[in-house]
């Protein structure tokens, strides 16, 4: 791979030969070039899908577990060697900031590799102990399988983190990967080729296709026969079309899908930090993180001040270069995600919102006019069913509904089809573990967002996903479950 061209990653070694078609990956800063990225063809998909085959039946399978272990660490530690490189190339696919990258994304695309090598060195099984009918025993215990090949398909928000979250798990269990960046995102997925081919992990276990979705290396790799199962994180409706392809060759899926998560805030809270912390839910990354808030619930008596407080959060965001550190907005990623983002401007505006502030983009001066900005936005008035309410908008924007009793609150949290996230701010004891037991979410953080221990399960209810996944919940995908029955 070299600064401007983006290969595939295929069998330990990236495809560099120059006919191949290519496609552009422009920076939504500011519209210039980031690179031509190759797009894979169907022969690619399937040579990387036969080498993640034989490498299972050859070095990788017959691998120790803890030799596997500690090449995972060797990964973690590479990725911290080469962290400037990561960030930069995680920065000019994103256009995110670099106080927000040099924290979360490329140190967890670190720790992720980590965290599922000590988790499945310290995974056990269960054994049963039978009584059987002639009077004797028998010993019941369970082994844990690689699943085998693993397409992994992957979105743009947070590249490295998201992608490591399914590759160190599955690698740790013993799989090989086929990896689908997404087409906006995809060196640094690409250049972790390098770091594999580095310390050693045999060729064919890592493998990248680069391409589009559908009638491209997402759909072929989707519904290969060659893969075993398919590790999704992106739209619900993608999820869908995932799911059917999958589903032609009975291989398992794990999905990490959308949502549109309440946050509920009682008067009790702390109101200073419940602010703070809110700004960071409904704004950071752009507003680009699936757990995020767009939807506020906030009690009536404290409304005002709640607004108000959040309304200066969101004014004081200063969009800019992502490398200086001054910097605490970034661009959405792309023009045409910019789109969407502002078509629900004018549908809040059409449904009678109120504008606390935003609802426009950031007028940029220079060649940053040719960006993806667009200002953090606020809404209240509108009504539970209006559009902006109920569908996710993956954007720096949230509504702000006033309640008067808990139970409403609850009730128009879980007035949605998904489930991903929640967030409820209260120094009341009782109600906060009554509230996070009601509300229908994966995970409801209390007075606090996105604190993540990686041990702990993750994933959506209703239409945000299927499955869990961090400690031994990816374990459980990861790996298929043997029992063997042994006559005492
Ligand atoms: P997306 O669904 O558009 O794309 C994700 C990936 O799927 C890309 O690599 C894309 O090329 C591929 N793809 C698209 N169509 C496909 C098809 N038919 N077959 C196979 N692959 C296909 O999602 P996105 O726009 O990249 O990401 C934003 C979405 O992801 C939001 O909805 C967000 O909520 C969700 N998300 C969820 C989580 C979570 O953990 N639940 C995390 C991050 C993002
Ligand atoms: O922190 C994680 O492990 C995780 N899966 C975060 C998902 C963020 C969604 O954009």
């Amino acid at each position: 791979m070299t600064n401007r061209r983006v290969n595939n990653f295929i069998d330990g070694g990236y495809v560099t030969d120059a006919e191949r078609d290519t496609f552009e990956n422009r920076s939504p800063v500011d519209g210039s070039l980031v690179s031509h990225i190759d797009l894979a063809t169907k022969d690619d998909v399937d040579r990387a899908v036969s080498a993640a085959r034989a490498a299972m039946k050859g070095p990788w399978g017959k691998m120790s577990l803890d030799e596997r272990c500690k090449l995972l660490h060797k990964i973690a530690d590479r990725i911290n060697e080469r962290f400037d490189e990561f960030l930069e190339a995680e920065i000019r696919d994103t256009g995110k900031p670099t106080t927000l990258a040099s924290h979360i994304d490329i140190p967890r695309g670190a720790a992720n590799f980590r965290i599922f090598a000590d988790a499945v060195k310290n995974a056990s099984t269960e054994t049963f102990v039978q009584d059987t009918a002639d009077g004797g025993q028998a010993l019941n215990y369970s082994i844990r399988k690689p699943k085998g090949v693993i397409g992994v398909v992957c979105p743009w928000n947070l590249p490295l983190l998201l992608m490591t979250w399914k590759v160190g798990p599955a690698l740790a269990c013993g799989n090989t990967v086929v990896v689908k960046p997404s087409e906006e995102t995809p060196t640094t997925a690409t250049l972790l080729g390098e770091v594999m081919n580095e310390v050693g992990v045999p060729a064919g276990v890592y493998n990248v296709v680069n391409g589009f979705g559908p009638d491209s290396a997402g759909q072929w790799l989707t519904e290969h026969p060659g893969v075993d199962a398919v590790t999704f994180t992106g739209e619900t409706r993608t999820g869908t079309a995932i799911m059917s392809a999958a589903a032609r060759n009975i291989a398992d899926v794990s999905f990490e899908l959308g949502g549109k998560n309440p946050g509920l805030i009682f008067a009790d809270c702390d109101l200073e930090t419940a602010v703070n912390e809110t700004a960071r839910a409904v704004f950071a990354n752009c507003g680009q993180v699936c757990l995020q808030t767009e939807r506020l619930y906030v009690e009536r008596s404290i409304f005002d001040a709640f607004v108000e407080g959040l309304k200066a959060k969101a004014e004081a965001y200063v969009p800019g270069d992502p490398f200086d550190t001054k910097t605490t907005i970034g661009p959405l990623i792309s023009l045409e995600h910019r789109q969407k983002v502002t078509s629900y401007f004018d549908k809040a505006k059409a449904e009678g919102a109120t504008v606390v502030t935003g609802g426009e983009i950031y007028d940029m001066p220079g060649d940053y006019a040719k960006g993806a900005w667009v200002r953090p936005t606020i809404w209240t008035g509108l009504s539970e069913d209006s559009t902006p309410v109920r569908e996710e908008i993956f954007g720096p924007v949230c509504h702000i509904q006033p309640f008067d009793e808990e139970d409403q609150a609850i009730a128009m949290a879980n007035d949605s089809t998904y489930g991903l996230a929640s967030m409820v701010w209260t120094q009341n004891l009782s109600r906060a573990h009554r509230v996070a037991a009601s509300v229908d979410a994966g995970i409801c953080w209390v007075n606090s967002w996105f604190l993540r221990d990686l041990r702990t399960p993750f994933g959506g209810s209703k239409r945000s996903g299927i499955g869990r996944e961090g400690g031994l919940h990816s374990l459980e995908f990861y790996t298929e479950l043997r029992n063997v029955c042994v006559r005492l």
